[in-house]
């Protein structure tokens, strides 16, 4: 599934960090537990440079805790990265931060030394959340509508500790099909973004294959089906989702399959491993160097064809 993200807002969102990035000490960024690759912003490792790098599993309460474990260790790997799990059901690990902060960055005994950390990530990840966590008090606005936060507002977390918000709008993985999809059944993008049916058959077969037993007990099916449109029809089934003439209505099925997954219903779920996106990352790259190879030679085809009428 393609996102549509606006090149304007990449842009503008892309200056702003290149602006502020000199001054900042360290970068945090937030992303979503259940899919800590997907919504990442792809800009983010590729402007910090050596800056150390906070990257917070936000939400993790939503997320499957072994599979948590896996994404930290392996997030914690990479160079001058340090990876936390956060949720606001535990507010006392946020706290832990501006220690974090300190900790990573050199030279901080200088006499006189502020520190800045920045705040990054794709809207919705629960930036405006942490960022009151951490202050204290309602400074941030949550919500839906993201870039509530107008200029670049810098908070005091402690002497010498200051904190910049998220500075526009960061998108998310773009190039990845599969991350538009879990993306979208996480509830990370907006609903009229998307057919419910197509997203509810992609979660519909990664639950198949991940959470067999748990899909089983919770629409109390006598075998787990073998494809993805047979548990949506079962779910329509046991759920009364019929059409005139006793179809099963599917879309309805979708949008409790989709439902029941965000609020948790289906318990605590992770919709990609390192191992998957490893895998992902060296096909859709491909089929992106595919793409561009394909653009060129059209380009140069049509220049061929200009030559030859001259
Ligand atoms: N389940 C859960 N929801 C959270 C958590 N943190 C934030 N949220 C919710 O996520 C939504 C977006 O939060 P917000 O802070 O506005 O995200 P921002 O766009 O990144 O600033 C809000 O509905 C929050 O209540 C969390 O740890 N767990
Ligand atoms: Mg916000």
């Amino acid at each position: 599934m393609a996102i549509n993200w606006f090149p304007g807002h990449m842009n503008k969102a892309q200056n702003e960090i290149k602006e502020i990035l000199p001054q900042i000490d360290v970068v945090i960024e937030v992303c979503d537990a259940r899919l800590p690759f997907s919504s990442e912003n792809p800009m983010i490792t590729e402007i910090r440079g050596d800056k150390p790098l906070i990257k917070i599993l936000n939400k993790s309460d939503l997320a499957d805790p072994k599979l948590t474990a896996i994404w930290l260790e392996y997030l914690e790997s990479q160079h001058n990265v340090r990876a936390i799990a956060l949720t606001t059901e535990n507010p006392s690990i946020a706290k832990t931060i501006p220690s974090l902060i300190k900790k990573l960055v050199p030279n901080k005994d200088e006499a006189g030394k502020q520190i800045n950390a920045v705040i990054m990530g794709i809207p919705n990840v629960g930036k405006s959340t942490l960022i009151n966590t951490l202050v204290g008090k309602a400074k941030a606005k949550v919500g839906n509508e993201p870039a509530v936060t107008k200029g670049q507002q810098r908070i005091r977390l402690e002497d010498g500790l200051y904190l910049f918000d998220t500075p526009g709008m960061l998108w998310p993985k773009i190039i990845n099909a599969n991350s538009g999809y879990r993306l979208a059944v996480s509830g990370a993008v907006k609903d009229t973004a998307f057919d419910h049916d197509d997203i509810a058959l992609f979660a519909a077969e990664y639950l198949l294959k991940t959470y067999p037993e748990r899909v089983k007990l919770r629409y109390k099916l006598a075998s787990i089906p073998e494809h993805d449109s047979e548990l949506i029809e079962e779910i329509g089934k046991r759920r009364g989702c019929v059409k005139s003439g006793g179809r099963v209505d599917t879309h309805k099925a979708s949008v409790i399959l989709i439902n029941e997954i965000r609020d948790k219903t289906l318990g605590q779920i992770t919709f990609e491993t390192p191992e998957i996106i490893v895998k992902e990352e060296v096909y859709f790259s491909e089929l992106e160097a595919e793409k561009i190879a394909a653009r060129e030679a059209k380009k140069a085809a049509r220049g061929r064809g200009r030559k030859n009428k001259r």
